[in-house]
């Protein structure tokens, strides 16, 4: 029977999550620490009610369990992420045998239930050794990470279809080196520039390298792509807006995707002395790679109005140097995560991808709701999650409506399986198809898990 919002055949259902996250650690894995493993115990009064990342679902533990989970709701596909320094300790030298052991079992499990494996390989988790000569910001990192990205598709590549390069490569340049919410907790924008230039610089060797393989199977990246919306169409608004797209969104995509960096950025910051150092064949190995497939993840819009005061530039560099973030009276909110609700977002950014990005193969690789004290709606032993339902069915017409207009579109992931650990909120908001239970680790399906299971059956929904 059709359906009033169909979808396209082979249209991929599932969600993401990522290593660190998800997996745990068990004794005599052999896991080296990576800075997520490192902060949460040295700068644990950074993370919500100080849950550090030994305390996550499990995944490492309970894979065979969880992916069966997965399968009881019609996933179709399923992204994670490789753990550096689970499966290269020190993050350069031997390869822990017992991560080959567990990834080829994760690998062959999935495949086994049909649940496809998206692949990722890097979701900001540095591992600690190469922090400490200085992480991405260090050019030998980018060797280290070709090295340990070869090894991957060394080792996985027979089976694995669909690789991924980075998680959101600004987010480690912007999180760590400018706004103080991820190690190193550094504060200096040359020093996130460099970051976030060495960041693309890896991508591309690793596409490089995976290019000379000749595998049968896809690469691509998984990024934000947020569409910055100004206040008003007066000239100064608009450029504010401008200015918010040029540094946090154009800065990063258009190396990706077009291949060189915005032509705007150098001549500002050749002028505040904030040029990070760029070597003669970097560009045009930027400019020689290509991926195959995109990922998007889309939580909220960026408002954006023209400065309200002059900054005080005798201080740090910034972006926000050129503009304000702006809340819009009346605007929609997830309190809980304090962030705006707006899914008509997806369907601007599936008309960016089209315009200006080629209509690139692309998917939704995360997009979700996290609910503090979701306790409060269980029910008999099931939360009764409407609001996720509204939410996923909101953006899933937003989605509909860009495939009907020549987007692309392949799939949709939410965040994320079950209420995972969370980068600085730990477990705060949840935003499962199932509910964790902390104290026991049961998990238990939730009513949106449900609806998603008649979404991916019928691929669709009325
Ligand atoms: C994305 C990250 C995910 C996940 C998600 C939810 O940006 O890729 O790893 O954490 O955000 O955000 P948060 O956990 O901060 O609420």
């Amino acid at each position: 029977m059709t359906k009033k919002y169909e979808f396209p055949t082979q249209f991929f259902w599932g969600a993401s999550t990522s290593a660190t996250q998800s997996e745990g650690t068990e004794k005599g894995d052999g896991k080296g620490q990576n800075i997520w493993d490192y902060a949460s115990q040295h700068y644990n009064h950074r993370f919500y009610d100080g849950v550090t990342t030994e305390h996550t679902s499990h995944f490492y533990k309970d894979y065979q369990q969880d992916i069966q989970l997965m399968a009881d709701i019609d996933f179709n596909s399923f992204r994670t992420s490789i753990s550096w320094s689970r499966l290269i300790p020190d993050g350069v030298g031997e390869v822990n045998q017992e991560a080959v052991i567990f990834y080829n079992q994760v690998i062959d499990e999935l495949i086994a239930k049909k649940i496809e494996p998206f692949i990722n390989l890097y979701h900001f988790d540095m591992p600690m050794k190469l922090q400490e000569i200085g992480g991405f910001e260090n050019r030998d990192v980018i060797a280290a990470y070709k090295k340990y990205a070869e090894t991957c598709f060394a080792l996985f590549g027979d089976r694995v279809k669909y690789w991924f390069t980075f998680n959101e490569p600004m987010i480690p340049a912007e999180a760590g080196y400018l706004h103080d919410r991820h190690y190193p907790y550094v504060v200096d924008f040359k020093r996130a520039a460099t970051v976030l230039h060495h960041i693309i610089l890896a991508h591309c060797e690793a596409v490089k390298s995976f290019r000379q393989l000749e595998l049968d199977s896809k690469i691509g990246i998984i990024m934000d792509v947020i569409p910055v919306y100004p206040r008003s169409q007066n000239p100064a608004d608009l450029k504010a807006a401008e200015m918010a797209d040029l540094f946090y969104t154009r800065s990063i995509n258009e190396p990706i995707l077009l291949g060189h960096y915005p032509a705007e950025l150098k001549p500002i910051l050749t002028a505040y002395h904030q040029m990070p150092a760029i070597l003669e064949n970097d560009l045009d190995l930027i400019a020689s790679t290509e991926i195959d497939l995109l990922g998007i993840n889309y939580y909220k819009p960026r408002r954006v109005k023209a400065l309200d005061y002059e900054p005080n530039k005798a201080g740090i560099f910034s972006p926000e140097w050129f503009f304000d973030n702006y809340e819009m009276p009346g605007r929609r909110m997830n309190t809980s995560r304090g962030i705006e609700i707006y899914p008509q977002g997806i369907y601007d950014i599936a008309m960016t991808i089209k315009e200006k990005y080629g209509n690139i193969d692309w998917f939704v690789s995360e997009n979700g709701i996290g609910i503090q004290g979701e306790e409060a709606f269980i029910e008999n032993d099931r939360v009764e999650d409407d609001y996720r339902i509204d939410f996923l069915k909101e953006h899933l017409v937003w989605l509909h409506q860009a495939i009907a207009d020549g987007s692309n579109c392949l799939g949709y992931h939410m965040w994320t399986f079950v209420d995972c650990w969370s980068w600085i909120n730990a477990y705060k908001n949840r935003y499962g198809f199932y509910r964790l239970d902390l104290e026991t680790g049961k998990k238990t399906v939730k009513k949106s898990g449900l609806w998603f299971k008649s979404v991916s059956q019928n691929n669709g929904f009325d």
